[in-house]
């Protein structure tokens, strides 16, 4: 009996992963977790990475001021040491970024705390790293709060978050560029473009920032310390106040914008950010941990899962690599942490493959408008396939005939919207995309354009299809409703709407109807064809499909 007491608990504690460490092993964001590994090792303190074009890794030390080369299964190579570096505390050799345009113009950004006591932001050649151009100075530096992720945003231009220097005062004060989000050229300057004129102030009311990140739709998010209580992510608006030192976390304050995750100190004390799949990566500290946060479509937050958790100790840098790879680097040489042998450690993490759903759905059908008025237009398309299920529909928006980009005007479960709140006497044009579960996005369908109605024009109609009754191989609908949504009386109407392949009209009642291809016309008959302002009148037709087809004839428009 004893033996078996026994025998069940030592099964217990190896199922629980004694003395390994205790991964989640599953597939999160795309990566896969349970297949990570340790590629790099003998770093002191990695505060950031920026890769080369040749696939190689930039790592900056935070205490020492070296800037090493890393590859998978290779020990560090020291290629630079940033001069003036001053570290003490959180200070130091922080933020690196190399030139979109490296190839040409071999530039390496560095962001750091300075002899001279601020902190600042300089680049200079591999060739000639002794050689430094000054960008940016003057940052109020201290031993804690200091900021210091730079990263180009899809833009080009460069954005550089920084801490409010312990002096929390600085966040809301627009004259100070600590406890900020700044974003200047690539040589320093106050770009075109920003809130705040002759400022590079892009976002303000930050305690310490020391992630940034864009997603695939180029909307910028920002991870953030809190003091005792509220770590945050943010995403980051130009000219947004986001709270420090009156907030902390979510507040009811509408002067505030209020973060889309919150998490306590202890599970996450967030430094780098990175986005891919959809999702955002945080590096904890202090949570030892990676988190990953599903963006819904809005650009909000899903609910955070957990990686790593207790794994490689403190984490600091997170990006994703050319290699496809998460690459994680440790910082338990900070003097908060346990060191490892191995210490610091670059952690990757492979992208998920067998097993998971890679193939995305196919384009929906060219949606068509239906039911336009003044302020509302009714989208149908057809349905798109995908390997697994489609889980639902993006509905994206441009203003205008051309020109203008497209943004998500909203989500459908099923194969119809109605966009509401539009402009009268207005163009747009639509698209539609799907989604599966593994979000994977089909791609886009046809554009289809739309004018809204001019309110107090004579000519507005509307058409309005009920379906009275529907069997297996068949269907009435009855009635449709025709308005004369104008101000002036008519004489005549045009209704036309798509059917579906394989359906035939066996019949039709006030109204007169011609079948061309998919699209059929329908006029009003010689009693209903004269309609006041105002007033409506209806007509209705039945028709046959193959037995088990669920199609309905669809995209009602009336001229
Ligand atoms: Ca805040
Ligand atoms: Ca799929």
């Amino acid at each position: 009996m004893r033996a078996r007491v026994i025998l069940t608990l030592l099964v217990s504690l190896l199922a629980f992963g004694l003395g390994v460490p205790p991964a989640q092993a599953q597939v999160v964001g795309g990566f896969d977790f349970g297949r990570a590994e340790v590629s790099v090792t003998g770093l002191q303190v990695p505060w950031a990475l920026a890769f080369l074009p040749d696939g190689s890794a930039l790592a900056s030390e935070r205490n020492t001021g070296r800037v090493m080369q890393v590859r998978p299964g290779q020990a560090p190579v020291q290629v630079a040491t940033v001069s003036g570096v001053s570290a003490s505390g959180e200070s130091g050799l922080l933020g690196l970024a190399v030139s979109p345009s490296y190839a040409q113009d071999g530039w390496v950004y560095a962001y750091f705390t300075s002899t001279s006591g601020d902190n600042r932001l300089v680049r200079f050649q591999l060739s000639a790293p002794q050689t430094q151009t000054v960008l940016f100075s003057g940052v109020p530096s201290a031993t804690i709060h200091d900021g210091g992720r730079i990263a180009f945003g899809p833009d080009g231009m460069l954005y550089v978050a920084t801490g409010d220097a312990n002096n929390s005062a600085n966040a809301q004060n627009l004259n100070s560029p600590a406890g900020k989000i700044l974003r200047m050229t690539p040589t320093g300057g106050v770009p075109s473009g920003n809130p705040f004129a002759g400022s590079r102030v892009w976002s303000y009311g930050h305690r310490n920032v020391q992630g940034l990140a864009w997603d695939a739709q180029g909307r910028m998010y920002a991870t953030e310390f809190g003091q005792n209580t509220w770590d945050e992510v943010n995403q980051i608006v130009a000219g947004g106040n986001y709270g420090w030192p009156t907030c902390e976390g979510t507040c009811s304050n509408t002067s505030f914008r209020n973060p889309i995750v919150t998490w306590t100190t202890a599970e996450a004390s967030p430094s780098g950010l990175a986005y891919a799949n959809g999702t955002l990566f945080a590096a904890a500290l202090r949570g030892q941990r990676v988190w990953a946060v599903p963006l819904t479509s809005s650009g909000g937050a899903g609910t955070p899962v957990p990686e790593l958790q207790g794994a490689y100790g403190r984490l600091r840098a997170v990006a994703v690599g050319p290699d496809g790879w998460l690459w994680l680097g440790t910082s338990n040489r900070d003097g908060r942490g346990t060191p490892v042998a191995q210490d610091d450690r670059i952690i990757r993490v492979p992208p998920a493959t067998s097993g998971t759903d890679t193939a995305p759905p196919t384009a929906p059908g060219l949606p068509s408008a239906s039911g336009t008025t003044t302020a509302t237009t009714t989208l149908t398309w057809a349905a798109s396939t995908d390997n697994v299920g489609v889980t639902g529909y993006d509905i994206l928006r441009a203003p205008g005939a051309s020109g203008g980009s497209f943004t998500q005007a909203g989500t459908s479960a099923t194969t119809t919207f109605t966009d509401s709140g539009l402009s009268a006497g207005t163009t747009y044009r639509y698209q539609v995309r799907a989604r599966d579960a593994a979000g994977n996005l089909s791609p886009v369908s046809g554009t289809v354009t739309v004018t809204t109605t001019t309110g107090g024009t004579p000519g507005g109609c509307t058409a309005t299809a009920t379906t009275q009754t529907q069997w297996s191989t068949g269907y009435v609908i009855q009635p449709v409703t025709v308005a004369n949504t104008g101000t002036s009386a008519r004489n005549g109407w045009t209704v036309t709407f798509a059917l579906p392949a394989g359906h035939a009209i066996t019949g039709s009642w006030n109204v007169v109807l011609t079948v061309s291809g998919g699209t059929v016309t329908a006029r009003n008959a010689a009693h209903n064809g004269a309609l006041g302002a105002g007033q409506s009148t209806t007509f209705g037709f039945q028709a046959s499909r193959a037995g088990g087809n669920t199609q309905l004839p669809s995209g009602y428009d009336c001229t």
